[in-house]
């Protein structure tokens, strides 16, 4: 056999292969290294991030640090919002609270007991006329060449920041660590009852988790002591491909900075129709409340009209039909869209954890062909995430059928539960139960 050469393994995987992982649904979270060493944004620091943006604000979420005793969550409606620039930011990073200059608008917020992160910009908002950083941002190495900065979005945090556990229901997540160091802890759609979702405080297309995955309440949520986390530390240069459907808890070990994608995926086309129906409830039984103090709404989302509701009800129900539902679909070519705000403007998890545990399946420079891909001699630049022991040890012993474990996991509140329209919305947009709405609506479509 003819002796391999040193350079045997080409530099990256070829983009078309990564493509075709994302959108043939990889089920399980993979982090690319060595991918996006040509980024220009791979060398910023928060210091010359200041120097490009220079006097443009950005709007920071500022949590407490008091926080980490609780046993709830820290939700984005609980944290306090300032704009400052980048230079302010890293005054206010770098000096004690006592030296900052008067006008930093997070001077009352000491680091030693807060956080600061500027999460969720659309790029095209903060670096609208800098399209030369806009197109550096090269998602072409991941085959998706007609994304860049314009459809990505970036998170600028202080250690310690971070993102309430939750899944979003749309597409697959491309994340590339730029800066610092960022933890992520991910759990598999099958674990979804574990997790204790709510669709309180709505947020389209992010299914948020009751559980404060750092200092849970067991009690309280009793299945999540058999939750098992994926575990990874991005570190510059690193890429993290979220699957579809996969719970995520993010919390910045070190000021750093990220930006990802999400690239949407036809198999979609089911969420948007839940998520029209998830609106639909939250938004008309916002309005029978008696008080509309937005207390439902996440920060990032807007209420919208019945008349606005159902249109866009109808228009997922048109797309459903004309795409003839998931079962036929599979997963197709990415529709390329960003999600959420932009829009508004305009397979099951089956394999048990035991299976997936198993330790890095791709590793260090082992050149071997891998998920008949066609990857045969780059696994250096690719590796499977770790599953990690369950976060407690393992007592009791949950069946896995999700249904099944709906009903074990129903979340205890003690005598503290009282039934309210909060509970109620919750109810009726549980994920489960709104899969089922959906289905018995195409169902009665399909008939007529
Ligand atoms: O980086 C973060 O804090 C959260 C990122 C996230 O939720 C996402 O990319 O979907």
């Amino acid at each position: 056999m003819a002796a391999r050469s040193e350079n045997a393994c080409p530099n990256r995987i070829p983009p078309e292969a990564v493509r075709r992982l994302a959108i043939d649904g990889l089920t399980y979270p993979v982090v690319f290294k060595s991918m996006i060493d040509d980024w220009p944004s791979v060398k910023w620091t928060n210091e010359s991030l200041a120097e490009i943006l220079l006097d443009q604000t950005v709007k920071f979420r500022i949590g407490t640090r008091k926080w980490a005793d609780e046993k709830g969550v820290l939700w984005e409606r609980d944290c306090m919002y300032r704009n400052a620039t980048l230079y302010c930011y890293n005054e206010w990073l770098n000096k004690d609270s006592e030296q900052l200059s008067e006008d930093n608008p997070l001077k009352e917020f000491p680091s030693t007991d807060y956080w600061c992160y500027a999460d969720y910009k659309y790029m095209a908002h903060v670096f609208q006329d800098r399209t030369d950083i806009l197109k550096s941002v090269k998602w072409s190495n991941f085959g998706f060449a007609d994304r860049d900065g314009t459809e990505s979005t970036i998170w600028i945090g202080s250690e310690g920041s971070h993102t309430p556990c939750h899944f979003d229901t749309y597409g697959c997540n491309l994340v590339a660590q730029i800066h610092g160091k960022k933890k992520w802890s991910l759990f598999a759609p099958h674990q979804t009852a574990m997790l204790y979702p709510t669709r309180i405080p709505y947020e389209e297309s992010s299914v948020f988790s009751h559980v404060n995955i750092t200092n849970p309440d067991l009690k309280k949520h009793p299945c999540f002591q058999d939750a098992t986390p994926y575990v990874i530390t991005l570190q510059p240069g690193d890429v993290l491909y979220v699957p579809r459907h996969w719970w995520h808890f993010v919390e910045c070990l070190t000021p750093a900075i990220s930006i990802n994608t999400w690239i949407e995926l036809n198999v979609d086309n089911q969420a948007r129709l839940e998520e029209s129906i998830v609106r639909l409830i939250t938004c008309n039984m916002m309005s029978s409340k008696n008080t509309n103090d937005g207390s439902w709404l996440n920060p990032t989302e807007e209420m919208t009209s019945p008349e606005v509701n159902l249109e866009y009800l109808k228009a997922a129900m048109k797309s459903v039909d004309e795409k003839n539902t998931e079962q036929n679909q599979g997963q197709g070519e990415p529709v390329c869209k960003m999600r959420k705000t932009v829009q508004k403007s305009e397979q099951k998890e089956s394999s048990k954890c035991s299976s997936e545990c198993s330790p890095v399946a791709m590793h260090s420079s082992q050149c071997q062909t891998s998920l008949a891909l066609n990857i045969t001699e780059c696994s250096s630049f690719i590796e499977k995430v770790k599953c990690t022991s369950s976060i407690r040890e393992s007592t009791s012993n949950v069946q896995d059928s999700e249904n099944q474990r709906s009903v074990e996991c129903t979340e205890d509140n003690g005598k503290e539960c009282e039934t309210s329209l909060e509970l109620l919305v919750e109810c009726l947009t549980h994920p489960s139960v709104v899969r089922q709405v959906a289905d018995l609506l195409k169902e009665k479509c399909s008939k007529k």
